[in-house]
């Protein structure tokens, strides 16, 4: 009886590791992936008291002495909102600077973790009103791609000094965010002040990597970037098919050309969403993850196919006022010339677009695309 329990509890041990610094009041707890990347970074929430765990990648933005243990900002006493001991504080500088550190710049970035259990993080932000120059990036370790980025959104200036009214200033609030399409893949977190003034600073804490179930506190951050924008999973992962048959899980396609001419679809990566996967008279709607429109606010992408505007296109709607606030179509469809793509052919080969939709910066949108990609004129 002893003997098993034992080796189910050295089994237990293989897979979770305590962190080597017991921490006053938190213990933080390491869970390894197979291949010894972990899931979880390490200090993830500053309990170090430094930055260890974290490296500076450039500026004076960041450095050790970011690191407080301060509970309360200003005379108000307004609480951080911090969780255990620590957190990053925008406001610590080096001794090498005299006045405010607001205006320093910088990034850090955090040690490399596996995306694992449900595939959704946490964290807390506070400060950084322009989410432009200030913004947490999640990275792919391996190619460095920008695969999310997220603001402090919900940032208010508003009823000083009463946190129950909305004010949101350094206080930290707490958010979660969907990667699940990007289960498997080592990634890590940077942390971007690009902003001198305006509360042009950041706070946070608490990154944590590894849920096993999809949490349900905090805020939903919303991601400036779409999940899974050019299908380079190898599948619909971050798209939901919202009805008909022209969509489904064969839909993305690693070839590289079309027809025993062999013309070229011009896809960017190693894959694409491809019409012809499913039968060209099935109608249907794909619809892509939620994002903030930041940024410049255009957008760029790239379509084939969709002989007849007005039957296949793309729709870009405010997600939360489900308003229709864009369309567009492969234009540039010509049945003219074939195969000779020099000569203006445009049929499966796709076009890139570029979008201004800079009238609506600061919405959260979604793009629906119905039946893109199928061929016509034969
Ligand atoms: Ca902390
Ligand atoms: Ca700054
Ligand atoms: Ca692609």
């Amino acid at each position: 009886m002893i003997k098993a329990r034992t080796r189910s509890l050295a089994g237990i041990l293989v897979l979770i590791i305590l962190t080597s610094q017991v921490l006053a009041g938190i213990s933080y707890i390491k869970v390894l992936a197979d291949d010894n990347v972990p899931y979880t970074i390490e200090n993830p929430s500053f309990e170090t008291g430094d930055l260890t765990g974290w490296t500076v990648l450039e500026g004076e933005a960041f450095g050790d002495y970011s690191v407080s243990s301060d509970k309360t900002w200003w005379a108000e006493q307004i609480p951080y909102n911090h969780e255990g001991e620590y957190h990053l504080n925008g406001w610590r500088k080096s001794k090498d600077i005299s006045e405010s550190n607001e205006a320093a710049t910088g990034r850090m970035r955090s040690s490399t973790f596996r995306l694992g259990g449900s595939g959704w993080i946490t964290f807390r932000l506070g400060g950084g009103k322009n989410v432009n120059l200030v913004h947490i990036k999640i990275r792919d370790a391996e190619t460095d791609e920008i695969l999310a980025i997220y603001g402090n959104t919900e940032f208010s200036e508003e009823n000083f000094p009463n946190v129950e009214a909305g004010m949101r200033l350094a206080n930290m609030e707490l958010y979660r965010a969907d990667l699940s399409p990007y289960i498997g893949r080592t990634l890590y977190i940077e942390i971007v002040d690009n902003a001198t003034h305006d509360w042009g600073l950041i706070f946070a804490d608490a990154f944590h990597t590894y849920h096993e179930e999809v949490p349900t506190e905090g805020v939903i951050a919303k991601n400036f970037l779409i999940l899974n924008p050019g299908f380079e999973t190898g599948n619909l992962s971050g798209w939901t098919v919202v009805e008909g048959g022209a969509f489904g899980p064969n839909s993305v396609s690693d070839e590289t050309t079309w027809w025993t001419e062999q013309i070229p679809y011009n896809q960017e990566g190693k894959y694409h969403l491809n019409g012809w996967r499913y039968p060209e008279s099935e109608k249907g709607k794909l619809r892509s993850s939620t994002f903030r429109l930041a940024g410049c606010g255009w957008i760029t992408f790239k379509l084939g196919g969709g002989g007849n505007p007005n039957e296949v296109y793309i729709e870009v709607y405010d997600a939360e006022k489900n308003e229709l606030i864009a369309v567009f179509a492969n234009t540039e469809f010509a049945d003219i010339n074939f195969p000779n793509i020099d000569q203006g052919m445009r049929l499966a080969n796709m076009v890139q677009y570029r979008a201004d939709l800079s009238d609506f910066i600061g919405r959260t949108c979604i793009s629906r695309s119905l039946t893109m990609l199928q061929s016509t004129g034969d």
